[in-house]
């Protein structure tokens, strides 16, 4: 089995997170997509990361994709489930993190073809800014109020808010649009003990 990746990208981490969960802590094969990398474009006709390379050769593109193929091929109660007891809490939660997630890698990759100011103020830059923004704000929201699963395994929603928060401090520092996000750093500080999050940090 192979893992077609990169140390940045948040899409890489949620994969690598969900595959050291269900016990599948291999090396990850560190490719550029963006050199078009024969291994890549070979195995993934969007030449992206993550890329699974299974056993039997398969290639398996997209992160979700690759999470679903773990809840299937690893389910619980032999492996713990990403899903959680309340599948469809779960999933609702996690896909507030993942239009952050997404409007991000937007803002960073348009940043590569246009200068960053020339994007980040445009009405297509500022609805980006409002999704990250808003869509954090709203999940440390509901994590104050009910926790995430951060004390035992981490379902999809807290790995995908994680992912999400570290990203946005790696990519977008000190932007002075971002919200207070207590609840959700103290749960990030405290996944980072976990080897899954650990040695996934974006770098
Ligand atoms: N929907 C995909 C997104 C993957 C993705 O966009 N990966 C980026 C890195 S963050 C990439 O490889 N970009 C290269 C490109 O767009 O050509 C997933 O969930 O895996």
């Amino acid at each position: 089995m192979q893992l077609l990746a990169n140390t940045t990208s948040p899409w890489v981490r949620i994969a690598r997170i969900a595959m050291i969960e269900k016990g599948l802590d291999i090396e990850p094969t560190i490719v550029d997509p963006w050199a078009d990398d024969p291994r890549l474009r070979e195995a993934n006709a969007a030449t992206r990361v993550p890329t699974l390379i299974t056993d039997d050769g398969t290639p398996l593109p997209e992160s979700l994709l690759i999470v679903q193929w773990l809840e299937r091929e690893r389910p619980p109660p032999d492996y713990p489930s990403l899903l959680g007891a309340d599948a469809l809490t779960t999933l609702s939660r996690a896909g507030i993190a993942l239009g952050v997630i997404d409007a991000a890698v937007h803002t960073i990759i348009t940043r590569k073809v246009t200068a960053p100011v020339l994007f980040d103020e445009t009405p297509v830059g500022l609805r980006r800014r409002r999704t990250m923004a808003e869509g954090m704000a709203r999940i440390e929201g509901i994590a104050a109020r009910t926790p995430f699963a951060g004390h035992g395994i981490p379902t999809l929603d807290a790995i995908c808010a994680v992912v999400a928060l570290d990203y946005l401090r790696f990519r977008f520092a000190d932007a002075p649009w971002m919200p207070a996000m207590p609840t959700l750093d103290t749960l990030s500080r405290r996944l980072r003990e976990r080897p899954s999050f650990g040695k996934t940090m974006p770098h």
